[in-house]
């Protein structure tokens, strides 16, 4: 996001997908959050894989390496909601997977045409997906290692990307492709599967356990509250190896459930419930919530960081509501004249947590100090110390570890953003 090296860096998977369908090139890589870019680094293309948050900085070292005569292309959610901007500082943007135009882009560059802008139609089967992991190695990355069954969710929030990004639709690749992929990975560290909602179907996700639970790996996920619904799949999660689960929670107030189209987080009852269905089976909770919706109050807040303390999440955020473009939040909150920035990503005033728009019944400040309150008093080291001590032992040293680690890194990383510029 800025010129600052992260502690809690993963390794891109977007890059290794390049990497791998970049064959007859020569490639050097180089991570932002992890290292310094070489301010003389020559190269026949320099490709970005940009967010909105990413957005500023990464034009600025575009900015850089066309002023000296090396052509730039972007890709990634913010160039493809806003193609026309980033190519104020690209050569040429891919919007949508990578997978289906990158190798044209290559041929066309090394035949001098390259064009300006290159749609994929993300319907392409990821059965041919690749990934060349060896461009991560040596690089400082939390010790994690990251994998993709599917891309899309079959839900609408209206505060996300992915639906405006991939559609309703869910592609997934075959199960046992990917057990290929799996072996290869280190198996002392823990898995992460990227995928937005692993829970597409029943049948999907059980074809995924199936190939995890002879694998042994320990993993984890994002996934939709309605799998708890189903305590047989939550057996069937925790013998696969599944050790955390992030859960979107956002908000206890129904009302606000509604106003972002997630009124269907309730169905799997109460959410103490539902995490202790998930700590019974040895399955640790991060729990995140958004604020600034039009129900929220400072005492919304507050009740949340209570339900997370009280029970015991393993790590949770509490997010200002963030409208990106592209969602329908952003669109929603345009019409109705409330953005205090309307290019909030571009504004060099704007800081990390500020308010970027006028909630209803809550002040913008309220906003902005209430989640940052909430995220001090989580990651109080009196809160790490109860959380991590005190689960009634259904938890493997494995996990104790992992959760204190985690704990301790948000801990520095909440400290380190809050209030940071975008950019240089
Ligand atoms: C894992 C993850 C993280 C990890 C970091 C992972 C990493 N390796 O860096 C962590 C937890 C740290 C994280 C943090 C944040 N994240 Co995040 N994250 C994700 C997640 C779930 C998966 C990313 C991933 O690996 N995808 C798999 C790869 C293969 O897909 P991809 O990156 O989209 O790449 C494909 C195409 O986009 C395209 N492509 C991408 N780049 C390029 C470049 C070129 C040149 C080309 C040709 C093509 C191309 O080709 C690829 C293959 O087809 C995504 C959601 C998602 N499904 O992508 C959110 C997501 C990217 N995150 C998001 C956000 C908002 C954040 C935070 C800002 C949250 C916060 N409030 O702090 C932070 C800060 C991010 C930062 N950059 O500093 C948003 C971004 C929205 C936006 N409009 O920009 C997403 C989309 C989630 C969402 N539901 O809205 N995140
Ligand atoms: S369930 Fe999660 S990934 Fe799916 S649309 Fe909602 S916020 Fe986005």
């Amino acid at each position: 996001m800025g010129d600052y090296r992260s502690t809690d860096a993963m390794p891109p998977l977007a890059i290794g997908i390049l990497a791998a369908r970049s064959v007859g090139h020569q490639i050097r890589f180089f991570d932002d959050k992890t290292e310094a870019i070489p301010e003389n680094l020559e190269a026949d293309l320099v490709a970005f894989s940009v967010e909105t948050f990413t957005a500023r900085r990464a034009y600025q070292i575009a900015d850089g390496f066309r002023l000296r005569g090396i052509p730039v292309v972007m890709g990634g959610y913010h160039p493809t909601f806003l193609p026309e901007e980033a190519l104020l500082h690209a050569d040429a943007v891919v919007t949508g997977d990578a997978e289906g135009v990158w190798e044209n882009l290559l041929d066309d560059l090394a035949a001098g045409r390259l064009q300006r802008i290159y749609r994929s139609d993300n319907e392409t089967a990821l059965d041919h997906m690749r990934i060349d992991r060896s461009i991560f190695a040596g690089k400082r990355y939390a010790p994690i290692e990251l994998a993709q069954y599917g891309r899309g969710c079959r839900f609408v929030c209206d505060f996300c990307s992915i639906h405006e990004f991939y559609g309703t639709q869910v592609r997934l690749r075959p199960a046992q492709q990917l057990r290929d992929e799996l072996e290869s990975l280190n198996n002392k560290r823990l898995l992460f599967f990227v995928d937005d909602n692993l829970f597409s179907t029943k049948a999907h996700l059980e074809a995924l356990l199936g190939v995890l639970t002879p694998l042994r790996r320990r993993w984890s996920c994002q996934i939709s509250i309605d799998v708890a619904r189903d305590p047989e799949l939550l057996d069937q999660l925790a013998a696969a190896g599944c050790r955390y689960v992030l859960i979107g929670f956002e908000s206890l107030e129904p009302a606000n459930l509604k106003q972002m189209r997630k009124p269907w987080n309730q169905v799997a009852g109460e959410y103490r419930k539902v995490v202790g269905a998930l700590h019974a089976r040895g399955i640790g909770v991060y729990g995140t919530f958004v604020f600034g919706y039009d129900h929220d109050t400072p005492d919304t807040i507050r009740r949340s960081l209570d339900f997370a303390l009280e029970s015991r999440l393993e790590i949770a955020n509490f997010n200002p509501l963030t409208p990106t473009p592209g969602s329908g939040l952003y669109a929603r909150l345009h019409a109705e004249g409330r953005l205090i920035s309307k290019q909030w990503w571009l504004d060099p005033d704007y800081r990390y947590g500020a308010p970027i728009f006028a909630p209803r019944l809550i002040t913008a400040t309220q906003l902005t100090e209430g989640c940052f309150e909430a995220k001090r008093a989580f990651y109080a080291w009196s809160s790490i110390a109860r959380r991590v001590l005190d689960n009634d032992n259904q938890f493997s040293w494995f996990s104790t570890t992992m959760t204190t680690v985690a704990n301790v890194i948000s801990r520095r990383e909440v400290y380190r953003k809050q209030g940071r510029r975008l950019g240089a």
